[in-house]
């Protein structure tokens, strides 16, 4: 394993000290050690999405002349395709970038099903793309060579090179700066507290990470059936315009999104379409808890911007924003009288329970049953 403060000082002997992108679990702890900064000459610029890093790469490289690296779970690869082909590419404007891949879906080992594709399909992606890459070697000595290998091509090609990490690779490094956001509920009470109150019909599309998965171990501890909710096992931020689409095409239903503040983030754009197309049968509740909790508990920028004041700008005909309990009880009782598009967010701690299940469903079935019941 290596150490995050060797691997900090390796990429700041290589000038290497620009690093954007979305987190993943494959190297949370460098994610951790680089948002308490630890006196390091690093910045970190958390984005919302990886299209996102890359251009705040771009910008960086315009306004020094140096080279940004840029991280991401192989899920946001996709996402960087556009900026990387028509922004960074030698036919355009030649810009030199170095890309951290956090290997999910790594071919032989066990992954969720969410991952395998991408995992299967990444390096011969990033052949496509013209992409060189080399693996990051687990021993401190190597791992420093393929730094070097990594930013000496991105140099001389003027274009993109790439560190894949596979899992594991990172010591364990703990966070200093613990965050100061106190609120009530964890994501889960919130859940539960808002179940507990639902319509029978009520429909639910979830996001991708841990509230997926409260869902499902909520339903599982009360013996319901899981017809009712699409978990949105990946895909992260497209849960708000799936359960959009269904609103429009089953106007008869309640149908809730259960959002995160990331995921909202990174598809920002939604709401403007959600907000446009006026479903009155939709409620978009987004858990606020700060962070990217699925992936380490990363800080997003979340508190300093106002989802509800963003979603009525976008033509939500309802949106509230609670802290506690009792507010949430009474907005939701209150949102039963209200006209969608709504949206509730939830202030609530960052953090989860440490034995939280997965889903013993596979998405294929989810998706039987979800369609089943939809079309009942
Ligand atoms: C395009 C893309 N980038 C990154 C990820 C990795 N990822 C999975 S869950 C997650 C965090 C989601 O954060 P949020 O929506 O705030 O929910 P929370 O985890 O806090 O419950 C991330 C970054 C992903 N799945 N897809």
């Amino acid at each position: 394993m290596i150490k995050c403060e060797k691997i900090a000082e390796i990429f700041s002997k290589n000038d290497l000290t620009f690093f954007s992108g979305v987190p993943d679990s494959t190297f949370k702890d460098w994610m951790k050690f680089l948002a308490d900064n630890n006196g390091t000459k690093l910045t970190n610029r958390i984005a919302v999405n990886e299209c996102e890093a890359t251009a705040l790469a771009a910008g960086y490289h315009l306004s020094t002349g140096n080279i940004g690296v840029i991280y991401m779970q192989n899920s946001g690869l996709g996402k960087t395709v556009n900026p990387l082909t028509s922004l960074m590419a030698k036919e355009v404007y030649s810009m030199p970038v170095v890309l951290m891949v956090g290997w999910r879906g790594e071919p032989e080992l066990k992954d969720e099903p969410q991952h395998k594709m991408m995992g299967r399909v990444m390096l011969s992606q990033l052949e496509t793309l013209e992409i060189p890459f080399q693996i990051l070697p687990d021993n401190i000595e190597q791992a420093q060579q393929t730094i070097e290998w990594a930013k000496t091509k991105a140099e001389k090609t003027q274009y993109a090179s790439a560190i894949i990490i596979k899992k594991g690779i990172f010591e364990k490094y703990e966070t200093q700066n613990i965050s100061k956001r106190k609120y009530e509920m964890t994501g889960e009470q919130a859940i539960h507290t808002i179940l507990g109150g639902l319509e029978k019909q009520a429909i639910i599309v979830s996001t991708t990470g841990k509230t997926s998965r409260e869902l499902f171990e909520y339903r599982k501890e009360k013996k319901q059936s899981h017809e009712k909710d699409f978990l949105t096992v990946g895909s992260m931020g497209c849960s708000a315009s799936i359960a959009n689409e269904i609103a429009l095409q089953k106007p008869s239903k309640p149908i809730y999104v259960f959002d995160g503040d990331g995921a909202a983030l990174m598809q920002m754009g939604a709401l403007a379409n959600i907000g446009s197309s006026k479903a009155e049968n939709l409620t978009h509740l987004i858990f606020d808890n700060g962070s990217y909790d699925s992936t380490g508990g990363q800080p997003t920028i979340s508190d300093n911007i106002d989802f509800s004041k963003i979603a009525l700008g976008c033509g939500y005909r309802f949106a509230s924003q609670v802290e506690t309990s009792q507010e949430l009880i009474q907005t939701m009782s209150i949102l039963k009288n209200e006209k969608g598009p709504k949206m509730v967010v939830v202030k609530v701690k960052k953090g989860s329970r440490q034995e939280l299940g997965r889903p013993t469903n596979t998405p294929l079935e989810n998706k039987r049953f979800f369609m089943e019941f939809l079309n009942k």
